[in-house]
């Protein structure tokens, strides 16, 4: 495959943000499978990350605030062949998107989501997010956010996904990484990824992360749930990156009468007698 397949387009994130470098590990995490763009779907909600779509060649859907998943899911629905990947901020995917976020992690749909997670709301100008610290401080919430950080690993592997990691876009070799373990995984994969925000998280910044984040090595359990959700709560001074939990388990494709028989739905025959009485059925 051409190295020029995933191209690369001006973008209009800030000078030092973290996307740059998720950027760069999507598109080689995609060359290193070797799919071809039109194999891949990349869907998106709203905000600075959600813009990642429109930087790469391959099919995207870019939905309202919040909503990546019901496309990324109906696409997969149709086409299995399809790679699905869902790309978005924190805000747009743990915040307007939560009830989505949770409840397509309990159909295990196959599809490999990435989150950019830099604690804030960039493209409106740096409001609290989900996953902010207690206490953060912004231009709105000015005497710091009140509420308790969501912590989406733990919520991930408690609502039954099967593949769930965290990663750093400071380290691109271990993102890359994890990408490409999400995307061959079979079922619901989840990779939260720790972004500083430069323009408006100016705690948590690119050193921040730096001097806290460890990877996990081979003595972490990942099999373990338990022991998966308790390394998960680790999140101070010191945070583990890597593979948090990893087991696999019937996907929605394989567990549905209709799906697991049939790979694409696109482009079927359909009987109009059939449809005739299923209409028939419901009036
Ligand atoms: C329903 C809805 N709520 C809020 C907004 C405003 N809005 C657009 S982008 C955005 C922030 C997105 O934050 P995040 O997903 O964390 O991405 P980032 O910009 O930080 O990469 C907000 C609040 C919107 N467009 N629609």
């Amino acid at each position: 495959m051409s190295e020029h397949v995933f191209n690369t387009y001006e973008t209009a994130w800030c000078p030092g943000c973290g996307n740059f470098s998720i950027l760069d590990c999507l598109k080689g995490a995609l060359e290193d499978l070797k799919k071809d763009p039109h194999d891949v779907l990349i869907a998106a909600g709203i905000g600075q990350a959600a813009k990642i779509p429109q930087y790469i060649s391959v099919n995207s859907f870019c939905g309202l605030h919040g909503r990546a998943v019901p496309p990324a899911v109906a696409a997969k629905m149709v086409n299995q062949k399809l790679t699905v990947i869902i790309d978005s901020g924190d805000g747009d995917s743990y915040g307007e998107g939560g009830n989505h976020f949770i409840h397509n992690i309990r159909r295990n749909v196959d599809i490999a989501h990435f989150i950019h997670d830099n604690q804030v709301y960039g493209l409106t100008k740096g409001q609290a997010s989900p996953t902010s610290d207690e206490g953060a401080i912004t231009d709105i919430q000015v005497d710091g956010s009140q509420n308790i950080p969501f912590n989406p690993v733990l919520m991930a592997i408690s609502a039954g996904a099967g593949f769930v990691a965290r990663s750093f876009s400071g380290n691109p070799l271990h993102l890359k990484e994890m990408m490409k373990r999400a995307i061959k995984f079979k079922g619901y994969a989840l990779v939260d990824i720790l972004q500083p925000c430069v323009s408006f998280n100016k705690v948590n910044t690119f050193a921040w992360y730096k001097q806290r984040v460890y990877e996990l090595d081979q003595t972490h359990d990942a099999a373990n749930r338990l022991v998966a959700m308790e390394r998960s709560m680790e999140f101070g001074d010191r945070i583990p990156i890597g593979v948090l939990y990893e087991r696999q388990q019937p996907t929605y494709h394989e567990k549905h009468n209709v799906l697991k028989n049939e790979q694409v739905l696109v482009g079927r025959r359909n009987d109009p007698a059939l449809i005739e009485r299923y209409l028939q059925e419901l009036v």
